[in-house]
């Protein structure tokens, strides 16, 4: 009988582990506080809730709040109007509420907030202990409604609290890489341009007449963290998105999102007026395509009011753009604008653009094209550059883009998803990526100008300011693929909302978040998700290597990739050869792409003795036998990184497997999982590079640095593919 009982108890325990941990909750999980002294203070400090007000926003924070504070501290509180006890909650804005409105404090705290900023402060109301989360509108409310949950979720005291914050960026975007239905492989629901967590979320086929609950939770999980847009659709623009159905459908998301302060934006695919027109041309000085493009626009602002605005690929890849009509990127962008500045919207004009005709440097064309024509673009035109100056890769130096158009607000561009690292399976945590780039000092306007600076628009004094981060979510029960994928769209909008933030601080919120609030499981996986970005720089393309993953699918190693077009290949990126590996980009005898730098960035990557020994093979083309720093040749360096990379991921796995008793059945195991492929890749990539440099430094792998399992030819022929998911190739 006790054998009995004890298999159904084993039964339930596994039941409910299965479905409760498949990581849907991402980071807004509400469970239980554990610690009982924190516990004990945070229901001492909220007996009370004073939260009047009933527009869609305030209803979502309230509803939020409640879930919250149900989650955590069981605790389930009936709004009254007034403070009659110590520990009242109060929230609103000045409008509505009247508590709030009658507190000078709070209002002078609100003119720093701004109008999507908040604050919560500890304040005394008729002698009585208050809590106050202020905003001066009511996404702010909602924003800090989000944030006092997380001093819960994250442990923290709440019992002083004199907390300011505001977003240092006014346009927080995810940008949706997703097909629509059939634009790929005439199946139902869209796949995603570089995307490893299934499907997307938006089945276009059901909308607008059905509602997927994941709408909703979609847009907590990014108000969360502050993002305030979504582009619905991919760069590469399908027309069907403009025609009066779909129009419709993108709608009935937009009112979803509309509560959580999220606009939905989307793709404009340039050749529009006639595919979907009719018109004989696209030109974006003929008065009909100007007329089509109003009407489309006017169309789509009567039934979304707040729509966003559009992004644009133009000219790059194979898309069309005002080039294919013999115009430029001006006149295209600033059709789009004059089209979209009475409803208040934007156009993301990317500069990810490079030539049909293959240029010497693929990575000189952004600049290239788009510093002429500073100055010329409509005010709300911004231009959206990728962080680096090739394509989302492991490590690039900063965009000399950025501070290069004083008078254009620029976007940045950053990719979530992680198409150049390893899918959503490797765990490689992306925000040191992203500091790295925020945090480089492009001189433009003297020392102390960063990417960050300028992206923020203060510097250059710009009324719009953006950032758009390519979203790794899809349809996957736990959005993005793997658990510590989510930890890149938690980091991506916390950096978007404040790039000074930092990369610990962030993981540390989130794995408190997402996990639990032992120290003991927090110190060590944080340590390894702040190493795993240059554990992949090291197995994957190292002392600045850029642009060797296999062809199309950008998964695995393909170093030795060729034919086809010559700048999407890796030989053309690496230029290994008898003397040396890596690309010159020096002034004298190289492409000059340093020249497009600000001093002294542009002196420091021209000398090979100065440029810093991460972007080497970036900036110089450099001999096999060549002394390092460290004493040893580039070719024992080389394989030392390789090495330091695999070490690495062995690291992540011995540090993992030390955590079982700290976490869930489900997640473990698929976390154990994910870390034995990154292995077995992190080995592929140091043999398959390694033996085909090999054969141009002819150079010997010593014993002692361990020689690869295969030979040349085995890996050739092995092409990896992400072991768990079916990318959708291009
Ligand atoms: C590259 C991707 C490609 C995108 C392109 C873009 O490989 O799928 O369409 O960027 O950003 O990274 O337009």
């Amino acid at each position: 009988m006790k054998k009995l009982i004890f298999f159904f108890f084993l039964l339930a325990c596994s039941t409910l582990s299965a479905t409760a941990e498949d990581g849907y909750r991402l980071w807004l999980r509400y469970d239980k506080v554990s610690n009982k002294a924190l516990y004990d203070q945070y229901r001492l400090s909220i007996k009370q809730l004073i939260f009047p007000g009933n527009s869609a926003t305030l209803t979502a924070a309230q509803e939020e709040l409640a879930n919250g504070l149900k989650g955590l501290l069981t605790l389930e509180l009936t709004p009254q109007a007034s403070v009659t006890a110590n520990g009242a909650l109060i929230a609103g804005t000045p409008a509505s509420s009247k508590a709030i409105a009658g507190m000078a404090v709070i209002k002078t705290a609100l003119k720093e907030a701004g109008t999507e900023g908040y604050v919560i402060h500890t304040v005394m109301v008729n002698g009585k202990s208050a809590t106050v989360i202020a905003a001066n509108t009511d996404v702010g409310v909602l924003y800090g409604v989000f944030n006092f949950l997380k001093l819960m979720q994250t442990e923290k005291s709440i019992k002083t609290l004199a907390i300011t914050e505001y977003p240092h960026i006014q346009y927080r975007l995810l940008d949706h890489w997703d097909n629509l239905p059939g634009q790929r492989d005439g199946d139902k629901t869209g796949t995603i341009e570089r995307g490893y967590a299934g499907r997307s979320l938006w089945d276009w086929a059901k909308l607008p007449g059905t509602i997927s609950p994941r709408y909703k939770d979609y847009a907590r999980a990014d108000a969360s963290i502050g993002i305030n847009g979504a582009v619905l659709t991919n760069v590469n623009a399908n027309i069907q998105v403009l025609t009066p159905d779909y129009i419709k459908k993108a709608a009935a998301i937009a009112d979803v999102f509309r509560p959580y302060g999220v606009k939905v934006f989307l793709s404009a695919k340039f050749s529009a007026p006639v595919e979907l027109g009719g018109l004989k041309t696209a030109d974006p000085l003929d008065p009909e395509v100007i007329k089509w493009w109003t009407d489309k626009i006017n169309e789509i602002y009567a039934v979304i009011p707040d729509f966003g605005g559009f992004v644009v690929k133009a000219n790059s890849e194979g898309q069309p753009g005002p080039q294919t009509y013999g115009r430029g990127h001006v006149e295209g962008a600033n059709l789009f604008a004059d089209a979209l500045a009475p409803h208040g919207g934007i156009v993301m004009w990317r500069a990810f653009v490079y030539d049909n005709k293959v240029s010497e440097d693929r990575t000189m064309q952004a600049y290239k094209e788009f510093h002429p024509l500073d100055g010329k673009f409509k005010p709300n035109v911004v231009v959206q550059v990728k962080n680096g100056p090739l394509d989302f890769q492991p490590r690039e130096p900063f965009s000399p883009l950025f501070g290069a158009m004083p008078k254009t607000p620029e976007m940045m561009e950053f990719q979530v998803t992680k198409e150049y690292l390893g899918d959503a399976g490797n765990l490689v945590y992306l925000a040191p990526l992203w500091k790295e780039c925020l945090d480089s000092d492009t001189y433009a306007h003297g020392k102390g100008t960063t990417v960050a600076k300028i992206v923020e628009g203060k510097v250059e004094h710009h009324a719009i300011s953006g950032i758009a981060g390519v979203s790794n979510v899809g349809d996957d029960i736990d959005w993005c693929g793997s658990n510590f994928s989510q930890a890149n769209w938690y980091a991506y909008g916390r950096l978007a909302w404040k790039p000074e933030a930092s990369s610990a601080a962030i993981a540390d919120d989130w794995i408190r978040m997402t996990f639990t609030n032992d120290q003991s499981f927090i110190e060590p996986v944080k340590k390894i998700m702040l190493t795993s970005r240059e554990a992949a720089v090291d197995y994957m393309t190292p002392l600045g290597l850029h642009h060797q993953m296999s062809r199309g699918g950008h998964y695995g190693p393909g170093p030795w990739v060729t034919g086809g077009r010559a700048d999407q290949t890796s030989v053309y990126f690496n230029r290994a050869d008898s003397i040396g590996i890596g690309f010159d980009r020096t002034s004298k005898t190289g492409s000059n792409s340093v020249s497009q730098y600000f001093e002294p960035v542009r002196s420091i990557f021209n000398n090979i003795k100065t440029t810093p020994e991460e972007y080497l093979l970036w900036f110089h083309h450099v001999p096999w036998n060549y002394k390092m720093k460290s004493g040893k040749t580039l070719w024992i360096e080389l394989i030392e990184h390789y090495n330091k990379g695999i070490a690495a991921v062995k690291n992540m796995q011995k540090v993992w497997d030390s955590m079982e008793s700290k976490v869930d059945p489900e997640r473990f195991k698929e976390e154990k999982h994910n870390l034995a492929v990154q292995l077995d890749d992190a080995e592929t990539w140091k043999g398959s590079c390694l033996l085909y440099y090999q054969t141009f430094s002819k150079l010997p792998i010593p014993d002692a640095l361990g020689k690869p399992a295969h030979d040349l030819a085995y890996y050739q022929k092995l092409r990896l593919v992400d072991k768990r998911k079916l990318e959708s190739e291009k």
